[in-house]
């Protein structure tokens, strides 16, 4: 039987985050949090989440048919704003309350969510580093990404350049080969050290900074990853001038009826506490 909202176990409680983890991120730009949400926490929401991609996502052509971005992953955008339940998820205090923390913010406002499901047999996601597509005038934004099943390595966790978000904004390179060759180079060249998420659990989660380059491999399994995203910014930031179409269109859409120079807090941006 379809879960109701009624099902949906209340994630407001704290997640007992400890002062290593917040100095963790703070040196490396990511932090692995494991059993944020139980198993049977998750698994309602997985529910919600993998019917509301099934009605929204509407990508028909087969893998080999699509370009790198479009083989590495079945993304769906801000599903928060079409299915009650997945509001409950995306606004979940829980969640928002690791990534002020983590952020040393009082509080944060939502950017947008996004489901990322790489298809078993789906290809590798390229370096990047995901504050190129972001309009926001602050270096405080932060990635929840959080599997909604057992996420083997050789269903592609994610990798991350540990470090690399203190040399901040490092160029105009939308997620592609050309990112994947150059970030690779840069990676080897800074002698970054990188961090493996390895075998995740449903409920384990990463987060990651705004300007820390990663990655992820191919999924060789035959089972898809599915994946939740949830991206936050300190409150009280401002709406940068957008110096790429990426950002132009990240304005117009995550940030509706705002400038440059206004506060990024449209109806789509809810403070969440
Ligand atoms: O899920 C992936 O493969 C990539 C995720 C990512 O780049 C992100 O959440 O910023």
């Amino acid at each position: 039987m379809a879960v109701t909202i009624s099902d949906l176990p209340d994630l407001s409680s704290d997640y007992s985050l400890h002062d290593d983890n917040i100095t963790y991120f703070n040196e490396n730009g990511h932090v692995l949090l494991r059993a944020v949400c139980s198993s049977t926490e998750i698994a309602p929401y997985r529910e919600a989440i993998v019917n509301a991609v099934k009605n929204h996502n509407h990508e028909a052509r087969p893998i080999e048919q699509r370009d790198t971005y479009g083989k590495a992953f079945l993304q769906t955008m801000n599903l928060w704003t079409v299915d009650e339940k997945v509001k409950r998820f995306t606004l979940a205090s829980r969640f928002a309350k690791i990534a002020a923390s983590l952020m040393g913010v009082e509080s944060v406002r939502l950017y947008h969510d996004q489901a990322l499901f790489k298809e078993a047999g789906g290809g590798h996601t390229p370096w990047h580093q995901d504050f190129f597509y972001w309009p926001l005038d602050t270096s405080k934004t932060v990635t929840l990404w959080m599997p909604l099943v057992d996420a083997t390595s050789d269903m592609g966790t994610l990798k991350f350049a540990s470090g690399s978000h203190k040399a901040g904004y490092l160029g105009p390179l939308e997620i592609s080969d050309a990112s994947e060759q150059f970030f690779d180079e840069l990676v080897k060249m800074m002698g970054f050290p990188l961090f493996e998420s390895g075998n995740m659990k449903a409920g384990d989660v990463s987060f990651h900074a705004g300007t820390t380059l990663h990655n992820a491999p191919a999924n060789k399994s035959t089972r898809n990853r599915e994946v939740m995203t949830i991206i936050y910014f300190a409150d009280g930031t401002k709406i940068a001038e957008p110096d790429n179409p990426y950002r132009t269109a990240d304005l117009k859409t995550w940030l509706p009826g705002l400038k440059p120079g206004d506060l990024a807090a449209s109806e789509l941006n809810p403070l969440i506490r």
